[in-house]
């Protein structure tokens, strides 16, 4: 498929009985991304052809009685060779413990080897200690620290820069995903390059939710991204194109800007429906109205660095990645 951006989602839905993953295939005439014209849409008129509804063509993975997602050794996929996942955290010493567990816990059942970074972002309620405690007991774990907070996006390219695995997962550290959904993400991964989650039943509040909708339509609209949840904290890259990535938003926009690089370098890119749960401890501030406004600041930043960018020579242009 050399150069295409073929997009496969595995999309999920609450169905009456349990959850019924469902297949999609996207083809790039479908997303209208990544081609130089519909850049040229995106950045000269804000806009760029609308995405068609993906198409289903099968079930997938359904969960078990018990509600518990599938192991890999159940779903008989390949587990990955070497695994990072990545945490970042500000602010989560009630959760970081509970959250590097459930780390180990998917990491062991889904890759060979595995390391976990917490990534603390300058937090002042003891996250660094707890995490350090952690860390001293088990050499999969590192902390990367932050002496002041830097926000999220910086955090997660910190993760990122220090992760070694083939793979990375980024998620966050407040619990609010089942990381035991990551075994749905391994077929999917044998032949994509960035494996994105999209929260099915989305635990936030109903503003919290619109506002998530509407941020999703501008990305959609200004960048072209072809992903329903592009803020959703459930992503599985292969580590070495991922480190290649030129990713520069401190704030929230770094989720945005991961996903146009990729679309931009060629990565193939898919979907895999997961739950979300409330958060239980500790405070949200993503929709906090500071993060917000520096996302669109960050965001006039990204629309002028990808317009130098795509206007530049095209030996300028990131390789895409290789199948590890
Ligand atoms: N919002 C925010 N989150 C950060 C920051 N640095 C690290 N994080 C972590 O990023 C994750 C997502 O943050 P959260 O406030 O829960 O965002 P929300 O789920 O979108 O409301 C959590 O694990 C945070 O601890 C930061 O400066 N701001
Ligand atoms: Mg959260």
């Amino acid at each position: 498929m050399g150069g295409d951006l073929d997009v496969v989602a595995v999309g999920g839905q609450r169905a009456r009985h349990r959850l019924a993953q469902v297949v999609v295939v996207l083809h790039e005439q479908d997303l209208g991304v990544h081609r130089p014209a519909n850049v040229a849409a995106a950045h000269g008129c804000n806009r760029v052809p609308t995405q068609r509804q993906p198409r289903a063509w099968g079930p997938l993975t359904p969960r078990r009685d018990s509600g518990a997602p599938p192991s890999a050794k159940e779903l008989a996929v390949p587990t990955l060779s070497s695994l990072s996942i990545v945490l970042p955290c500000f602010n989560e010493a009630p959760n970081v413990a509970a959250a590097v567990a459930e780390a180990q816990a998917a990491a062991s059942a889904c890759a060979s080897e595995h390391e976990i970074l917490v990534v603390d972002d300058g937090s002042t309620d003891g996250t660094q200690a707890v995490a350090h405690a952690i860390a001293a007991a088990d050499p999969r774990v590192r902390v990367v620290v932050h002496e002041a907070n830097r926000g999220y996006g910086a955090a997660v390219r910190s993760g990122f820069n220090a992760s070694r695995g083939d793979w990375v997962l980024l998620t966050d550290g407040d619990l609010q995903f089942d990381l035991g959904e990551l075994s749905a993400f391994l077929e999917p991964a044998a032949d994509h390059d960035l494996v994105a989650g999209f929260r099915i039943d989305r635990a936030d509040p109903l503003p919290r939710r619109m506002a998530a909708h509407a941020w999703n339509r501008l990305m959609r609209r200004t960048f072209g991204v072809a992903l329903r949840d592009v803020d959703c904290a459930f992503k599985l890259m292969r580590g070495p194109a991922l480190r290649a990535l030129p990713l520069e938003s401190d704030g929230a926009m770094i989720s945005t800007e991961l996903l146009v690089r990729a679309q931009d370098a060629g990565w193939r890119i898919g979907e895999v429906g997961v739950h979300h749960r409330a958060r239980t401890a500790g405070e949200p501030s993503g929709g906090d109205p500071a993060v917000v406004w520096r996302a669109f600041r960050e965001r006039r930043a990204l629309m002028r660095d990808l317009r130098a960018r795509r206007a530049a020579p095209a030996s300028a242009a990131l390789a895409r990645p290789t199948p590890s």
